[in-house]
């Protein structure tokens, strides 16, 4: 198996079995403009780090994959163009062409488990799209939790999906899917989503916990952790009601398909809250930064 290359700082908290969190890069590639992907990246890094963690940010340089990478690489990868979006599908012909690539959640999960890194922070995660039973249109994020032993954080799915379908998804699948200090699966840029969450964690030590014996069940997989957006930052579902289906119907009408879905959604409802949902986006990994760091530091030595 490879080894993904270390940063030096990530490469000597796993040699001294100190907490380590993943970062995915999609979301400084495709999920924010430049300069804000930029500075967002570097504050969830230094929320890491202040909350006793260390983060390895997982990308593809140049064909050779990645965990943790020096300020320099972080700061190309948000300016560079062309950049191709990985998932599990992609990885291995990216490296073998020697092309640049962001990681998407899927990828990230695999990056961190080859390093050795068992928790994961990111903004939202894939799940089954709007119209999935026409378009079949269910990201590869789905089976990852379902197959390789990752605790993802995440503020949740956005309202851009299928909430109930990627939860009966996520259910077929075996993934335990937490909310965090709340009953209700949260929405990304709302508390609550109107669902609730299969399972409830009130504590990161008892995520760490259900992470550990999973592995000694055999069970293999991943578990998914909804961690609300905190209050000050929230949007209204209400608000954003309208703002998605237009962006969703604009998508529909300029024939976006595949990969290309997610980062356009994205792109439109930044522009048409001027900027509000990316205030909110980048509160929210932040938060989820946090939470990834205090299960990191629970689960301790067995991943180093
Ligand atoms: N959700 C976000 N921001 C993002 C993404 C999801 O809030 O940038 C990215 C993640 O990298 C996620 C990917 O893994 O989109 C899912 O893409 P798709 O729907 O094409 O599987
Ligand atoms: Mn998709």
């Amino acid at each position: 198996m490879i080894t993904p290359t270390l940063s030096p700082e990530v490469a000597e908290a796993l040699a001294d079995g100190r907490a380590v969190v993943a970062l995915e890069s999609t979301i400084i590639t495709h999920g924010m403009p430049w300069p804000q992907n930029l500075e967002t990246a570097r504050s969830v890094e230094d929320t890491v780090r202040a909350a006793g963690a260390v983060p390895a940010t997982i990308a593809v340089l140049d064909g050779v994959l990645y965990a943790g990478l020096t300020d320099a690489q972080l700061r190309a990868l948000a300016q560079a163009q062309g950049v191709a979006k990985l998932s599990r599908a992609d990885l291995g012909a990216c490296m073998a062409q020697g092309r640049t690539g962001a990681t998407t959640v899927a990828a990230t999960m695999i990056g961190a488990h080859l390093a050795g890194i068992g928790v994961f922070a990111t903004g939202g995660i894939g799940g089954v799209h709007k119209g999935a039973e026409t378009s079949f249109d269910i990201s590869a994020d789905l089976h990852e939790l379902a197959r390789t032993p990752v605790t993802v954080v995440a503020a949740g799915a956005k309202a851009i999906l299928d909430l109930p379908k990627t939860l009966e998804v996520l259910e077929t699948l075996g993934v335990p899917v937490f909310a965090y200090g709340q009953d209700d699966f949260p929405a990304f840029w709302s508390r609550a989503s109107g669902l609730a969450a299969p399972l409830r964690a009130d504590d990161p030590a008892q995520i760490a916990a259900a992470h550990l014996l999973r592995a000694d069940l055999g069970l293999g997989g991943g578990q998914l952790v909804g961690n609300p957006i905190p209050a000050d930052d929230e949007i209204p579902g209400e608000v954003l009601a309208p703002v998605i289906a237009q962006a969703q119907a604009e998508a529909e009408t300029q024939g976006i398909a595949g990969k290309s879905v997610t980062p356009f959604l994205l792109q439109r409802i930044f522009e048409l809250t001027e900027g509000r949902s990316l205030t909110a986006n980048i509160a929210l990994v932040r938060n989820n930064a946090r939470l990834a760091a205090a299960i990191a530091r629970e689960l301790g030595q067995p991943f180093a």
